[in-house]
């Protein structure tokens, strides 16, 4: 049974030594807690988006100064791929700046690049906008592992930031990414001046997704000028510490991600990320469009704390 708001809430207020203790052993019980996934992001078409997510660089509605780009070339790409690799990427997630998939030339050159990436021997993720369950099955053939589609916020919040598409939407592309059989990334946006009880809804909201997502990234929000957002105060970073916390105690099997706003934290915030339960990172200098940290000083983290990447051909 899905738990209630209130009891979600009790779990996210808990006392910090209590949350960072149960969601410890929760990540014990099913993860190695000193190795962390590196995954790579490409942004295989940038800027001009035809949403108006008030967050986001790459809607077309805000001057943001973006170098607006057409689809990559699949070997573009997939060079992409195999360099993330070399350097300890397991998973390549290519993401689109599309308010959805369509049925056209673009859409055969993705599942290009999703054959190439899985020939690589990494899991290949795509985050393309909505899409339908006919679609959702050709990625899943071209050898695709996971799609991602974020809740990003609670229902209410979502609605005012949101105008072009709705929640129930974001709801059903998810449901027709189950319904071919691809594994579901879905999280969301910590930090754009929600309040807590709207952190609460949004985990809910994730709890009432069944099966739960395999995946659960938790971005933190990146200002960016000319975006309506730009001038939101920071998030606290105990309040970064207690979502991840608390979506490692409801999602136990999922794997959580300290996704976007790592060039904006302390090696120690993100410390207390992974002992909290984060074991995902992206890796290389750029998110989609917005700076990362970079992989030679998240090699260098890992081996400060004493601790692996999963799986990677290469040593941290
Ligand atoms: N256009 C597709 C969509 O919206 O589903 C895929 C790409 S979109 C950039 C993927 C995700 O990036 C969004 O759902 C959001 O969670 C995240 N994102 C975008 N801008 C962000 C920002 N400024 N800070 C943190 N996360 C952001
Ligand atoms: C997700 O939840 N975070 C990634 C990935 N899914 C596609 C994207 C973060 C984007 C941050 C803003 C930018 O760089 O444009
Ligand atoms: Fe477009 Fe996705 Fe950005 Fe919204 S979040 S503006 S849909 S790229």
């Amino acid at each position: 049974m899905p738990l209630t708001t209130a009891e979600i809430r009790a779990i996210h207020d808990l006392p910090i030594p209590e949350l960072l203790y149960r969601a410890a052993t929760a990540h014990r019980q099913h993860w190695n807690p000193e190795e962390i996934q590196f995954a790579t992001l490409d942004s295989i078409k940038t800027g001009a988006c035809p949403e108006d997510c008030a967050y986001c660089p790459q809607s077309a509605r805000y001057n943001t100064n973006l170098k607006v780009e057409p689809l990559k070339d699949v070997e573009k790409v997939l060079a992409g791929a195999a360099e993330a690799r070399a350097n300890g990427s397991t998973r390549y997630c290519m993401g689109a700046a599309w308010r959805e998939v369509k049925d056209d030339a673009n859409f055969e050159a993705v599942l290009a690049m999703v054959r190439g990436v899985t020939a690589l021997g990494m899991e290949a993720c795509v985050t393309l906008g909505m899409l339908n369950e006919t679609q959702a099955r050709r990625l899943k053939e071209a050898g695709l592992t996971i799609y991602n589609h974020n809740l990003d916020s609670s229902r209410d919040f979502y609605e005012t930031i949101i105008h072009t598409r709705t929640f129930d939407e974001r709801l059903e592309t998810i449901a027709a990414v189950r319904a071919a059989g691809l594994e579901v990334c879905s999280g969301g946006i910590v930090g754009m001046g929600e309040t807590v009880d709207q952190r609460i809804h949004f985990l809910q909201e994730l709890t009432e997704l069944e099966p739960a997502p395999e995946s659960i990234p938790i971005n933190q929000f990146v200002a960016v000028d000319g975006t309506p957002l730009a001038d939101v105060p920071p998030l606290p970073p105990l309040a970064l510490v207690r979502m991840i916390a608390t979506a490692r105690i409801l999602f136990p099997e999922s794997r959580v991600r300290l996704s976007a706003g790592r060039t904006q934290m302390s090696d120690e915030l993100q410390a207390l990320c992974f002992f909290a339960g984060a074991n995902s990172i992206f890796t290389g200098d750029k998110l989609l469009t917005t700076p990362n940290p970079g992989g030679s000083h998240d090699h260098w983290l890992l081996e400060a704390l004493g601790m692996r990447i999963e799986g990677a051909a290469v040593k941290a």
